[in-house]
């Protein structure tokens, strides 16, 4: 069948429409940017994008035209001398200048844009420091005394958002400049939320240094990207930014939380054998299970079983111990930084439920011995 002209015109455009619908669909482009650094990526990779197309256009059309127009059956013969005539030679040099001059034009740009983002100008700015552990985040709002510790959501809470959300986000003020500060408790990892425009290693040992203005509110999502052992993927970061008074708002809030979650957590009276189980079972989800597994069985060699160890059923002592201490040079960290209550209920939910024994620690236990 023949398709007439006008046709095959109409059929070329509709599918080309088609084609721009399913595109902003797909979103295949780089994120919206959030941060003026990443504003600034984006307009760089939008000028190349401009600039590599108007070039492939003009070139295939060159190609085309000369393909269909000098052919053979017309009676055209290819030209043996061209690279000896005047044009010939003077193209060898004028090509690469082009292509040069374009390539610098946007290096230059690049290089600006880099060191905007690298320098981190010297003025006040809002200190967020945040450590990379394995395998979750830990954020230090330093200039407001507050620590959000940040855990991959599991797959029957998280759906379609599985690996992308988590349970305690980064909350940021928009319009703020903020200074991260990045290190590592363990291995190497990395700060990546391409929304704010860059990505930076977390080292153990070493702080180092990024900044950012957020421009807009919104929720970006990013992830630990340096392999970091088995459960890399399982570090999503979510950014959350709010205006300035929904952030303090949020501060204020978060203190409240925290003070309550204190108090709650005495160690000065007797706690209840349920009540330690039921919170124990919380806690150890959190903190525990990612590694030991949600039945206590761990995954042998790598993370020994907590059901039938010797070291749950031994002692009060050296059980505690191992939380308290980790075990160095393993996956096992030190749990330190965990309350008395919290290490109480997890060591008993450990041995009633994992181990059926009827003994009962409480947080006066933990705080006397640890
Ligand atoms: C990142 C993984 C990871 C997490 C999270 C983790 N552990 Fe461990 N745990 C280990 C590894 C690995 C060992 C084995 C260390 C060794 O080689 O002795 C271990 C050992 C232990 C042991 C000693 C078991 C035995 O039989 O030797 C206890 C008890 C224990 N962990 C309790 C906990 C508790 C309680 C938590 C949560 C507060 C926890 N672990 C969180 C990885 C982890
Ligand atoms: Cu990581």
């Amino acid at each position: 069948m023949r398709i007439g002209k006008s046709r095959g015109v109409a059929l070329a455009t509709s599918s080309l429409l088609f084609a721009c619908e399913a595109h902003a669909d797909l979103n295949i482009n780089l994120p919206s940017p959030a941060s003026a650094g990443a504003r600034q990526i984006y307009d760089i990779h939008m000028l190349t994008l401009g600039i590599a197309t108007v070039l492939m256009v003009v070139v295939l059309a060159a190609v085309v035209y000369s393909v269909l127009t000098f052919r053979k059956d017309r009676g055209y013969v290819a030209d043996q001398h061209f690279h000896t005539s005047k044009y010939g030679a003077w193209s060898w040099l004028a090509v690469p200048v082009l292509v040069l001059g374009v390539d610098l034009a946007i290096a230059g740009n690049a290089k600006k844009v880099l060191a905007s983002l690298w320098n981190v100008p010297d003025q006040e700015m809002m200190d967020v420091k945040i450590t990379g552990h394995q395998w979750w985040w830990e954020f230090d709002y330093l200039d407001e005394g507050i620590k959000v510790e940040s855990r991959f959501t599991p797959q029957e809470q998280a759906g379609e958002l599985y690996l992308r959300e988590v349970d305690n986000r980064l909350v940021l003020p928009t319009d703020t400049p903020i200074r991260f500060l990045h290190t590592s408790a363990d291995v190497l990892h990395a700060f990546w939320v391409p929304e704010l425009g860059f990505k930076k290693d977390a080292i153990p040992g070493y702080v180092t240094e990024t900044w950012t203005t957020i421009e807009k509110e919104g929720v970006f999502r990013g992830q630990c990207a340096e392999l970091c052992g088995t459960w890399h993927a399982r570090m999503p970061l979510v950014v959350e930014a709010v205006s300035r008074e929904r952030f303090d708002a949020w501060i204020t809030e978060r203190k409240a939380q925290l003070a309550a979650l204190a108090s709650q957590d005495s160690a000065d009276r007797e706690w209840a054998r349920d009540e330690l189980v039921a919170r124990g079972r919380t806690e150890y989800t959190t903190y525990c299970a990612a590694c030991h597994q949600p039945g206590g069985e761990g995954m042998p060699p790598a993370f020994p079983a907590l059901k039938g160890s010797a070291v749950v059923k031994g002692p009060f002592e050296e059980h505690l111990k191992r939380v308290v201490n980790g075990v160095p040079g393993t996956a096992m960290q030190s749990f330190a930084h965990l309350s008395d209550a919290q290490i109480a209920s997890i060591i008993t939910y450990e041995r009633a439920v994992f181990n059926e024994l009827d003994e009962t620690v409480q947080p006066a236990m933990v705080r006397a011995t640890r």
